[in-house]
């Protein structure tokens, strides 16, 4: 059994009193990320190969990144992430076509293409991009939340992390000043079960990582991150508390990957039983059957939904090859060299 089975969860959110609207939407992002994903898989292995470095892909766990957009504040809250950005940017605002030119290495990109997937970024709505050291964004994001508290904006911190990233050191340093300076910051661990191909049990002494936020004497606790309802219920609550001087919070939201680590992944350490298993409580579909349980769409509707994500991927990503790459002028603006040039 995987070890997001055997954790306890917190249980379903209520049924919400809606017109549909809203869910229509959220179901829709999700579609379109799944999109996005599949579409840079296809680039990314093509001959001719115009995506190039590390490329980290969120197919399976696209509820998290899209429940979390729903009740953030662009004007106040933050975003802090690891390498698995796509979905997150996505579901924050960054069209297709900034994100896709971005892998692409094109001065159209969010970061201008001097980032690349590891890196999409988009400050002005509170994304503080993806980050690609194990563990390095955990702090960062303590100091995020630590300045949105000394100079009372009333905004919160979303720091994500993978399982893998709990096992560094700068894990603890941060929970524990999170937690002792009761810095609004939620940190939300995307248990997809493996690191690389480690799995939890292999690598944490304690499978249920919701625990490590005990130590540090903060309110823990699991929930089905495949699951978008949830996912905004509880992440909403963990929110409430911090905006009301209340701390952190640790939430594990236990999901899976549909793709490889990264690119290069030939996914030994898994059975092909346990993918198809997952993909059982795929989150896409999850939501869709509900949405269709309500009323709130049909098998038509959503297969129109998904043409349309499709066909907005297709020109993103045909935009994106069209563009052009950075000047060479333009190598060093940006980035740190060029306050500390190399070439002197
Ligand atoms: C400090 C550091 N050590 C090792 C690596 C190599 N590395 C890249 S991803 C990864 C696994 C992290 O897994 P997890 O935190 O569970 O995130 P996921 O990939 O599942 O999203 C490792 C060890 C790294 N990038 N940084």
């Amino acid at each position: 059994m995987a070890v997001a089975d055997q954790v306890q969860r917190r249980p379903p959110a209520p049924r919400p009193q809606s017109d549909g609207r809203l869910e229509r939407e959220r179901l829709r992002m999700m579609m379109l990320i799944r999109r996005f994903e599949e579409r840079t898989y296809q680039e990314y292995t093509r001959p001719g190969q115009k995506i190039g470095g590390f490329c980290h892909l969120y197919s399976g766990q696209e509820a998290i990144a899209v429940g979390t957009a729903a009740i953030f504040d662009k004007s106040k809250d933050y975003l802090i992430n690891g390498y698995r950005c796509h979905g997150h940017s996505l579901a924050l605002g960054m069209s297709p076509h900034a994100a896709m030119a971005e892998l692409f290495g094109k001065a159209t990109g969010c970061s201008h293409g001097k980032g690349g997937s590891m890196h999409l970024f988009q400050a002005e709505v509170g994304n503080n991009g993806g980050h690609g050291i194990v563990g390095g964004q955990i702090p960062l994001g303590v100091g995020m939340a630590f300045a949105q508290s000394y100079k009372k904006t009333g905004g919160v911190t979303f720091c994500f992390l993978g399982d893998g990233a709990v096992n560094q050191g700068t894990h603890n340093e941060s929970l524990n000043l999170a937690s002792l300076f009761k810095l609004p910051c939620i940190f939300v661990v995307e248990n997809n079960g493996v690191a690389m191909g480690t799995q939890v049990e292999r690598a944490s002494a304690e499978i249920d990582l919701a625990q490590r936020g005990c130590g540090y004497g903060m309110p823990h606790y699991n929930i089905d991150g495949n699951d978008v309802d949830v996912v905004i219920t509880e992440l909403g609550k963990a929110k409430e508390a911090a905006a009301r001087g209340e701390g952190p919070t640790y939430i594990v939201a236990n999901t899976y990957r549909f793709r490889g680590h990264s690119m290069s992944d030939p996914l030994k350490y898994r059975t092909k039983e346990e993918a198809e298993r997952a993909k059982l409580r795929d989150p896409i579909k999850l939501y869709q059957q509900r949405m269709k349980d309500n009323g709130w769409i049909n098998d038509e509707q959503i297969e129109a939904l998904d043409h349309q994500a499709a066909q907005e991927i297709d020109q993103a990503t045909r935009q994106a090859d069209a563009d052009p790459f950075p000047a060479p002028e333009d190598r060093f603006q940006e980035i740190l060299a060029e306050k500390y040039p190399l070439e002197k």
